[in-house]
């Protein structure tokens, strides 16, 4: 796949938030080429007829790469790692133990962290114009968060990147929910603290950021 990958045509829709960075991210590690289109959330770009038909869920990221289109964050990620990226080490090979906690990392990450906790205490803070005041909500979201991640601190404690020695897609997502959680004025520890400025020190992720810029 890798003498091919710069042959396919790939098209990243989306700029301005965590989810779409991770996509831009994970392109940049694979050094793939991709054109973007950078569309943004809550702009009504997301709901045009030409991207609907992309995405019914009119929502970003998106990705086409060649004949596949594929939504989901994570998803697009994972896809992408290994796609072009196993020989990297960007995820763990097929059938290994290493490859089930990919897995139980991405599903922790996009549930625990991103959906449940970071999303509602974002939804019920910046935007109580669409999704109203609710600080009970946003207070339980807060304490979840702090305590769900901690499991990620004491991993990073011993070991450079979540599931070891080498960087994976699941630290893009993990990053990205660290550097959202900062935003929001959710406390980190030292030991996240130095490992979201150890994973966005690498290029590709300043690469990424410039290209998740909307304008
Ligand atoms: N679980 C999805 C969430 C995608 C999502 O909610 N995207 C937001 C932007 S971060 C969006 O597209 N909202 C549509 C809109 O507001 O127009 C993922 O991780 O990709």
């Amino acid at each position: 796949m890798s003498e091919t990958k710069n042959q396919t045509q790939r098209i990243l829709w989306g700029a301005g938030t965590a989810r779409t960075l991770r996509a831009h991210w994970m392109l940049h590690e694979l050094g793939l080429d991709y054109e973007t289109r950078p569309i943004g959330s809550r702009t009504g770009e997301t709901a045009t007829p030409e991207f609907t038909r992309l995405n019914p869920r009119q929502k970003i990221p998106l990705l086409q790469d060649g004949e596949i289109t594929l939504a989901e964050s994570a998803a697009i990620v994972t896809y992408l790692a290994q796609n072009y990226g196993q020989a990297a080490g960007f995820i763990p090979p097929p059938l290994t133990a290493q490859r089930a906690a990919y897995f139980e990392w991405c599903f922790f990450i996009m549930t625990e962290l991103d959906a449940h906790t970071l999303y509602v205490i974002r939804k019920h803070t910046n935007l109580v114009a669409i999704y109203g005041e609710a600080p009970a909500a946003v207070r339980a979201a807060r304490e979840g968060f702090i305590k769900q991640v901690q499991v990620a601190d004491q991993k990073l404690a011993q070991q450079p990147f979540i599931l070891g020695a080498s960087f994976t897609g699941a630290d893009i997502l993990l990053a990205t929910c660290l550097g959202w959680a900062e935003r929001l004025e959710v406390p980190l520890t030292a030991t996240l603290r130095d490992y979201l400025e150890r994973t966005t020190a690498r290029p590709a992720y300043r690469l990424a950021h410039t290209a998740n810029q909307r304008t």
